[in-house]
C-alpha cells in the first residue's frame, strides 16, 4: 500500500493523477503547507526537506514529484511508452528545472510577491512563453510530448498550463498545446484527480502589511 502525504498543489497533483489512472490503492494523508503542516516532526520525519508530495511504500520514503512519476511507471509498467525512455527523461528534467521554477515565479511576481517588480515578471513570463513554444513545437506532429501515446511527461507538465490563465500566459499562439490541454483535461482520471484535491484547497499566502 502507498502512503501519499500532499495537498492541492501542482506537485501533488502529478502524482494523484498518475494513481486515478492506475487505479494504484493508497492512503492519502493531506499535509496543509499553509497551516505549517509541513514543519511538524512527525512530517519532517517522513521527509526532512519539508515539501509534499511524498510516497511512502514498503517504509521507503519517496520525495520529487517527477522522482515518483518515474518509479510508479517503472513498477506498473504504466505511462512509460517503449523505446523513448531518454526523451521521456529529458522531458522530466525539463519540466522540473524550467517549467515548474520558472512558473512558479510568474505565479509569485503576479501578485504574491510583497512589492511588484515588472522586470522580474516580464523576464520569467519571457522564459515561460519559451517552454509554450517549445512544447507546441513537440506537439505539432503528435497527440503527446512523448509520442503517440499518454505518457507520464504529459502528467508532469500539465498541472502548471492548467493555471495559465490566472498566471495570464496566453495560449493564443500555441494551438498543438491548446488541443493537447484539452486532450488531457478531458481524461476520467485527470478529473478525478483534481476533484479529489478540491477539498484540500490551499488559501493564497498572506501578503505582509
Ligand atoms: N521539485 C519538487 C517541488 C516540491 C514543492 O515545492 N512542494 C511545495 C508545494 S507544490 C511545498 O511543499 N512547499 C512547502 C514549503 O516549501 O514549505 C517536486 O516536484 O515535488
Amino acid at each position: 500500500m502507498i502512503t501519499f502525504y500532499g495537498y492541492n498543489t501542482i506537485n501533488s497533483l502529478k502524482v494523484m493523477m498518475f494513481l486515478m489512472e492506475t487505479d494504484l490503492p493508497h492512503d492519502f494523508v493531506p499535509i496543509n503547507i499553509r497551516g505549517g503542516d509541513q514543519h511538524t516532526p512527525d512530517f519532517r520525519a517522513v521527509n526532512p526537506a519539508g515539501k509534499i508530495p511524498v510516497i511512502v511504500q514498503d517504509g521507503k520514503a519517496l520525495t520529487e514529484s517527477n522522482a515518483i512519476l518515474m518509479h510508479l511507471a517503472r513498477k506498473t509498467g504504466w505511462g512509460l511508452p517503449e523505446g523513448v525512455e531518454d526523451q521521456l527523461l529529458s522531458l522530466l528534467f525539463y519540466q522540473a528545472s524550467t517549467q515548474g521554477p520558472y512558473f512558479g515565479q510568474v505565479e509569485y511576481w503576479s501578485g504574491l510577491a510583497p512589492k511588484p517588480n515588472p522586470d522580474a515578471l516580464a523576464q520569467y513570463k519571457g522564459i515561460a512563453n519559451r517552454v509554450i513554444t517549445v512544447l507546441d513545437e513537440q506537439l505539432a506532429n503528435q497527440d503527446y510530448l512523448c509520442g503517440d501515446g499518454y505518457s507520464i511527461a504529459d502528467i508532469s507538465f500539465f498541472p502548471w498550463l492548467d493555471h495559465h490563465e490566472e498566471l495570464n500566459l496566453s495560449l493564443a499562439e500555441a494551438p498543438h498545446v491548446q488541443a493537447w490541454l484539452a486532450r488531457v483535461k478531458a481524461r476520467p482520471a485527470t478529473q478525478k484527480a483534481c476533484k479529489l484535491l478540491e477539498a484540500y484547497h490551499l488559501a493564497p499566502p498572506k501578503k505582509p502589511d
